[in-house]
């Protein structure tokens, strides 16, 4: 082996002594999240008791609820319809890779079997661990399993604040026993439903940095590669604009959290967003290189609600038509606007048009050639480039009224393209 080989090997022998655990290059970051960023699309699920008073899970205990009343819902909590293989189900025929469910929101009620609190389903009339049986679901139907786990809680009586909404300073508390026990608590479910698709953390009230990444460091120490979202007090792996769709960003890995109707948990009668709303949620998501994490809240019976189900299988039938520049792809390079949205794989960019004045889209010019341009698994259409840009005539025919997809060849790879606003 010459010198300079060798000379490489130690340089990088000593680095990773240097730098130890929990520091990765860019190179392996980006491989640890590509996983998660292929996926684009996944289902929230936000769920427990609360769901019998069709209330808001945490806010509302303590405010629309009295918190004893609240605290005791469990005690009739039997969601004998629960089936974890029809919740996967549903969300796989939406088109989503992976699921995120809320094992512990802020009001502390566990959904798993854990051995830190008796305030756990195991211990309400249904007494299953829905937690390990949408876990297996998900592996045995190919989707990414993850968990949402809340980083306050205002149930526990070490935690310094308690309803509603953590605005009561609880007269005695104990922050780091508390954490002893998020860490406890989040640890099992990485050993025992992992390995997690990625680990929700949530309003990391009296968390800092330095307390959360504690709590990240330990929990790679169990899942190396375990992605965490900025949700701990720390940084995390990606950032979670919430109910709005991120800004463009090819830097920072990102997931837009938002639900399918206003209410994170059930709500009767809730209002419930229009396909063309819910698929262009999407576009516009990963159009910006971002992620979607649409959320439903399931039934006090166990149901996902039957219109959100419809509402869910529709966007999967437009999903499984046009995902081809979903899944696996990165944003741009044409910036999402009301005129669309775009994404880029290998050799092609992927255009979704939401709009083009007489079916005419006038995009930026590229330093690349477009060899061919074709409506997505349909016919060619006309183009020209030059100096000036890309001109598309779409045919009156393919016109789609959420949005219609152009796959333009180029003779070079697509993410050389440089970013660029559409006017
Ligand atoms: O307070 C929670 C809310 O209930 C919900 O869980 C969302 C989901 O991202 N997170 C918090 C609000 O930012």
């Amino acid at each position: 082996m010459n010198k300079k080989i060798v000379g490489v090997c130690l340089g990088l022998a000593v680095w990773s002594l240097v730098a130890g655990a929990g520091t990765e290059t860019p190179e392996q970051f980006a491989a640890r999240m590509k996983p998660w960023r292929d996926a684009r699309f996944g289902m929230f699920i936000h769920w427990g008791p609360v769901s019998i008073k069709g209330t808001e899970i945490g806010w509302s205990r303590g405010s629309q609820i009295p918190i004893e009343e609240y605290d005791n819902l469990y005690k009739q909590f039997n969601p004998v319809k629960f089936n974890a293989d029809e919740w996967v189900s549903v969300a796989k025929a939406a088109g989503m890779k992976y699921i995120v469910l809320t094992t512990k929101h802020h009001d502390g009620f566990c959904l798993w079997d854990t051995k830190q609190t008796d305030y756990n389903i195991m211990n309400s009339p249904f007494k299953r661990d829905v937690t390990g049986e949408l876990a297996k679901a998900c592996r045995k139907q190919g989707l990414g399993f993850g968990t949402y786990y809340s980083t306050c809680d205002w149930h526990h009586p070490d935690f310094p604040v308690t309803s509603p909404g953590g605005s009561v300073k609880r007269p005695v508390s104990n922050l780091d026993r508390y954490t002893e026990y998020l860490k406890a608590q989040s640890g099992e479910l990485v050993k025992n439903y992992g390995p997690l698709f990625t680990l929700w953390f949530d309003v990391p009230q009296h968390f800092d940095a330095k307390r959360g990444q504690g709590v990240i460091d330990y929990l790679h120490t169990l899942q190396p590669n375990l992605v965490i979202n900025n949700r701990t007090g720390a940084r995390g792996d990606y950032e979670t604009p919430e109910q709005h769709i991120g800004g463009f960003n090819m830097e920072r890995p990102w997931e837009t959290c938002m639900t399918i109707c206003n209410q994170w948990a059930f709500k009767p009668n809730d209002s419930m967003k229009s396909l063309k709303q819910c698929v262009q949620t999407l576009l516009n998501t990963v159009g910006g290189d971002g992620n979607l994490l649409f959320n439903v809240g399931p039934q006090p019976d166990g149901l996902i609600e039957a219109r959100q189900v419809e509402r869910l299988k529709e966007m999967g039938a437009w999903v499984k038509r046009n995902g081809e520049g979903i899944y696996g792809t990165r944003g741009g390079p044409f910036k999402p606007g009301a005129w669309g949205v775009s994404t880029r794989k290998d050799k092609t960019i992927y255009v979704y048009v939401f709009q083009a004045k007489d079916g005419v889209v006038r995009l930026p010019a590229i330093p690349a050639k477009v060899k061919s341009a074709r409506i997505l698994k349909g016919d060619k259409v006309k183009f020209t480039q030059d100096d000036a840009g890309i001109v598309i005539t779409l045919p009156a025919t393919a016109a789609d009224p959420i949005a219609t997809v152009v796959a333009l060849k180029l003779n070079s790879p697509a993410l050389d393209v440089p970013v660029c606003d559409v006017k």
